[in-house]
């Protein structure tokens, strides 16, 4: 029987119905991965993105960047937004290598020959082949940031030539090349989340990591490992990059306005970095840490010939790869 109560219910449930299918068609909200702490350039970067973009849409898109890694590891945020659980996130290309094969290729020691280069490559025609192989498997790039050179630091002793790296227990990002990358030189690597290395290292479980200056400073790491080499064995690209579920559901207008807030948001990035790293490390010397410049990279590099070896043989395809970065002036 139809009471006015239950009448009432009724109306009320369907309103609620209508008024949240009217507000998605009309607001959209997105969730952002960031492992980065507030006031680091990459976060600096990304909170203006998300504001750029809630603006001049009128607040029809708004985003929101959750810091620290809360929603998850890095490996699990990538998946994550592969699937469109998450919307955005700054993702280093580094773990994006057991997911997109090519990126293998930028997480080659020395592929690189400087910071500014690598700027080069992915911001022309080589980058595009990156993100064009990334946007198949679901993610969007919408443009790159920086993360400087990393470099090996640990609590034993300073990194002169790579068979100091002998016998010292290494933290990695998780990819088999970094593996293989410590191998080499005769070290052991362990692949863990960033967020663990600082007590691994108290604890012994490790010696040391490898990183630039400002995730350095950022983990407190010169507190526990405060003899930093510059090996420069790394320049890793990073993202922004977009779920392709949730890409696609923007109007083309609304995507044009997320890109040239993206690229915008690059740029500051990049703006931000180069004067982050030079304090972090002004930073670490006063807080104690030991930097040993190291002048002559050749015997590391000289090191990493199995690494390339045992890359080649396993993506054959990919040799052209190197080479196109490394025509690139
Ligand atoms: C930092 C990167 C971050 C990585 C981290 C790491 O910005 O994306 O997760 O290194 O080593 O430099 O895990």
């Amino acid at each position: 029987m139809i009471t006015a109560k239950s009448l009432l219910r009724t109306t009320a449930i369907a309103a609620a119905i209508l008024c949240t299918a009217a507000s998605s068609a009309f607001a959209t909200s997105w969730r952002g991965w960031n492992i980065h702490a507030p006031g680091y350039a990459n976060t600096v970067a990304l909170e203006d993105f998300a504001k750029a973009v809630g603006e001049k849409t009128g607040g029809k898109l708004t985003l929101k960047v959750y810091n620290n890694a809360v929603l998850g590891d890095q490996p699990d945020a990538i998946e994550q937004t592969r699937n469109g659980a998450l919307d955005f996130g700054n993702f280093n290309l580094g773990p994006m290598g057991p997911v997109v094969p090519i990126t293998n290729v930028l997480s080659l020691p020395f592929v690189f020959s400087s910071e500014e280069q690598m700027h080069h490559v992915m911001d022309g025609k080589v980058g595009q082949e990156f993100a064009d192989a990334i946007a198949k498997k679901g993610l969007i790039v919408l443009s790159w940031f920086d993360s400087g050179a990393r470099s090996m630091f640990n609590d034993k002793h300073p990194i002169k030539t790579p068979a100091d790296v002998k016998g010292l227990k290494i933290r990695v990002m998780d990819n088999q090349l970094y593996v293989d990358m410590v191998d080499a030189m005769g070290g052991n690597a362990t692949p863990m989340p960033m967020g663990s290395i600082y007590q691994s290292i108290t604890t012994g479980v490790l010696d040391g990591a490898e990183n630039n200056y400002p995730s350095y400073t950022e983990f407190n790491l010169y507190q526990v490992a405060k003899y930093y080499s510059t090996t420069d064995h790394l320049i890793i690209p990073e993202c922004l990059c977009v779920a392709k579920k949730s890409w696609d559901a923007l109007d083309p207008k609304t995507q044009d306005i997320v890109r040239q807030a993206a690229l915008a948001a690059s740029k500051e990035q990049r703006e931000l970095w180069a004067k982050a790293s030079e304090k972090a490390k002004q930073d670490a010397i006063k807080a104690g840490a030991k930097i040993n410049e190291i002048k002559d990279l050749k015997p590391f590099q000289d090191a990493m010939k199995p690494v390339y070896a045992k890359f080649y043989k396993k993506y054959p395809d990919l040799q052209k790869v190197v080479e196109e970065i490394r025509a690139v002036k």
